[in-house]
Parts: C-alpha cells; structure tokens; sequence
C-alpha cells in the first residue's frame, strides 16, 4: 500500500493523503519522496490549480521519522532526496493547503508552515517538540515560525515543546482558519475549488510575490513587485472585461 493518497476531490484540485496511520504520518523518507514525486507532477499538470494536503483524523503528521534517525545523525538530514523533498515543497509554484486534524508536530508542523493555508479542526495540535529528543526543528522551523507567529510565540513552542490548539493557532497566524473536527479537509478543498476559479497566472505571482518577503530585504522585495506590475496577461485583460459585462470570468491561463 502507498504511503501516499492521491485524489482528485473537484476539478483543478488535486488532494494528497500522508497514509501512514500506525506511524501517525511520520515523514520518512520514502513519504517524502512520494510527496515529491506528486508534486513535481502537479506542477507540470495544467489541469492542477491547488493542492490540499491532509492525514487522518488522529494526525495530520507527527514529524521526522524518529525512527529512521541513526545515531550519529548527520549524514540522514543531509540525505540527497530528503532534501530535495523539502524543495520540492518549499519551491511548489501553485496554492497548498494543509486540512489539519490531530496532530502537526515536528516535521508536520514545517511541512504547515510551508503550506499556503493551514485549515485547522478542533482536535488539531500544533507543535515543535524536536527538543525534547535532544534536536530542533531543522527543517525551516527555526526560520519560518518565527516569522508566522513571532519570536518569542515561536522559542517558547520550540524551547519547551509545548503544542497549542486550533484556537491558539488560529489567533497567533499559524492557521488560516479554525472548523469543527472532522471538517478541515471539506473546508479545504473548499477554498482550493474558489481558487481554480482565478486566473492561474495570477495566482502563481500573488503566491511569487509573497514569498519573495521571505528571502529578501523589504525594499529589494517591493522594487520586484512594482517591476512585476508591468505583466500583461490575456486573463488580466478578460477579467476586467467580465467585470465591466457584468458576467463570469472565463480564464485561460494566458
Ligand atoms: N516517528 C516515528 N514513529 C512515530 C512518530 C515519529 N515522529 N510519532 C509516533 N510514532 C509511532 C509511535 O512510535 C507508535 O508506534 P508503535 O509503538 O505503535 O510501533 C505509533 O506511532 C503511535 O504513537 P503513540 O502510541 O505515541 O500515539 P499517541 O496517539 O499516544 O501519541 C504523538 C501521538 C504524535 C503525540 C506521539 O506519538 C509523539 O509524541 N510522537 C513524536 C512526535 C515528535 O517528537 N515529533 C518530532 C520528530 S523530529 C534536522 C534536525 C532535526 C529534525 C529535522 C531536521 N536537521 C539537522 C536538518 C527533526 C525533525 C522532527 O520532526
């Protein structure tokens, strides 16, 4: 059985399952190869506007393989195709969505934060709890939970390990939104059927532009953007025709 579920809930959406329940969804390196392998699929699929990514009712991932990791370590974070997993997703050019329920943690927690919304149910738990198995959260947490919740939010999740609930994560911004358990996926898939209806051109900037703020220095983030205005695109022109007919946008990805 593959470890990972690959569906295609509505037109344009394509849902992906980490499917690894007696291991809470661990990521190991084989999930994440398979993760990889989906994605760089869905990024050449023109029928693909937006990605959900999901677990099961207990976990949505509870992080690193714990065990995978040899003693002595270094060489299996640095592993070739662990690595380039991790790109993969990180350079993923279309909307992810993460449909939380249960647990996030570790590795689960990042692959969130890489994630473009994060729909959180009522039984989800958010945490970085590397530390209490002596590491940290290596794979982008030091960096990127800081950013989406705030210094001092972020080193007390990851200096004591402590998890928060979808209420919490909610207000601090590491959740787009909070919904009942069990309904994470359903809103997800939700959001993602509203986005296949956008120009797709559009949506890849509106998701370029903001993550270039990520990498770079604000005012060389923002010359980039006003550059960027000056694309004209075929969807561009339809939707402001649509606007002004008053009917339906009809996008090509021109
Ligand atoms: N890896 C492997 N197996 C796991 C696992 C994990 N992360 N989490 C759970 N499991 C397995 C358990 O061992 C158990 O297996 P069996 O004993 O049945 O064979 C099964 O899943 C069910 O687990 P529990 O019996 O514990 O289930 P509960 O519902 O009671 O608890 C839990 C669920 C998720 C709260 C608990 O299992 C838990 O605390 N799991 C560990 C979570 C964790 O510590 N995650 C962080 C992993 S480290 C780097 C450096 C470090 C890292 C990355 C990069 N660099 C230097 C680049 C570290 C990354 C991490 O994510």
């Amino acid at each position: 059985m593959t470890d990972l579920l690959i569906s295609r809930p509505e037109d344009g959406v394509l849902a992906l399952r980490l499917n690894r329940p007696k291991a809470r969804n661990a990521l190991s390196i084989g999930l994440l190869g398979e993760i990889r392998a989906a994605l760089d699929a869905a990024r050449d699929d023109d029928s693909v506007r937006a990605v959900v990514l999901s677990g099961d009712e207990t976990a949505f991932s509870a992080g690193a393989d714990i065990k995978e990791m040899p003693s002595g370590g270094i060489p299996m974070w640095g592993q070739r195709d662990r690595l380039l997993a991790w790109k993969t997703i990180e350079r993923f050019p279309k909307p992810l969505l993460a449909a939380v329920e249960g647990f996030a943690l570790g590795g689960g927690c990042e692959l969130c934060l890489l994630c473009d919304m994060v729909i959180a149910s009522d039984t989800a738990r958010f945490g970085q709890p590397e530390i209490r198995i002596g590491a940290f959260p290596g794979d982008g947490g030091t960096q990127r939970l800081p950013r989406a919740i705030g210094k001092s939010r972020a080193l007390w999740m990851m200096m004591t390990g402590n998890t928060i609930d979808a209420r919490t994560a909610a207000e601090w911004g590491l959740a787009t939104e909070r919904v009942p358990a069990g309904r994470a996926l359903a809103r997800a898939v939700d959001i993602a059927r509203d986005i296949t209806q956008m120009s797709p051109i559009a949506i890849g900037m509106i998701k370029e532009e903001v993550l270039m703020t990520y990498g770079k220095p604000l005012d060389e983030s923002l010359s980039l953007e006003r550059k960027l205005l000056l694309w004209q695109t075929e969807d561009h022109d339809e939707g402001i025709a649509a606007f002004t007919e008053k009917r339906k946008p009809v996008y090509k990805g021109r």
